[in-house]
């Protein structure tokens, strides 16, 4: 993967969309718009499953694809195989790292990491990219850890600055300049794209702050 793929990573699940809207529209508009990057993340208590989850997550898949934007799956590395998806990302209570990376061969292998030891093992697994959050408080993830803000992200990317590290976590307008001044390669989000009431202007607001800090 290029790092810079990580400047806007788009997260979305059925369940993040408000009730009026498609979650498929709010995917292509943001990739219309410019994300660099997107996770199929389908969970919480009306998530689809079974035939419907697989044809839901085939349709984000080949959208992506049309927009030349790398589609990752969340948690579930059977489905990735079977889809021959880009990558994966895990957390960690998923399948361990290193047995996944045996699994996936050389797609693309992300993993949420909260502390140096996480990271080191995330590192030593050949994972592509790490994600560091919940940054801000966050309402899109119900078991989140609680925010770290940015002092954990600066550490981690001077301590290893060959790695590509993407932020995650009630990021907004409002303190995304913080996050990119920490000088790591991206952010990712949920609620900022799909509550958006412009996706466009969400998208290009967060691509000219990360350039900003370039
Ligand atoms: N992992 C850590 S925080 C989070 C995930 C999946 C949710 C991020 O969503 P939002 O709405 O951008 O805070
Ligand atoms: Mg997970």
């Amino acid at each position: 993967m290029k790092r810079e793929d990580l400047e806007l990573y788009f997260i979305m699940g059925t369940s993040n969309v408000p009730p009026q809207e498609q979650p498929i529209y709010i995917l292509e508009k943001a990739l219309q718009a410019g994300i660099t990057m997107f996770q199929f993340r389908e969970k919480g208590p009306h998530a689809l499953t079974g035939l419907a989850y697989e044809q839901f997550a085939r349709q984000c898949q080949k959208l992506c694809h049309h927009y030349h934007v790398p589609f990752i799956i969340n948690d579930d590395v059977d489905l990735a195989i079977r889809l021959g998806a880009d990558g994966v990302h895990l957390g960690q209570d998923d399948l361990p790292v290193s047995v996944a990376r045996k699994r996936i061969g050389n797609m693309i292998l992300g993993v949420s990491v909260h502390c140096e030891e996480e990271l080191q093992i995330a590192i030593n697994h050949q994972a592509d990219y790490v994600g560091i959050g919940p940054i801000f408080p966050t309402s899109s993830k119900s078991d989140a850890q609680p925010p770290c803000g940015t002092s954990f992200l600066q550490e981690a990317h001077s301590l290893h600055p060959e790695l590509p590290i993407v932020a995650i976590g009630g990021i907004n307008f409002t303190n995304a300049h913080s996050v990119f001044q920490t000088g790591i390669d991206g952010v990712a989000v949920i609620s900022a794209i799909c509550q958006s009431k412009d996706v466009d202007h969400t998208v290009a607001t967060f691509r000219s702050l990360s350039r900003i800090n370039k």
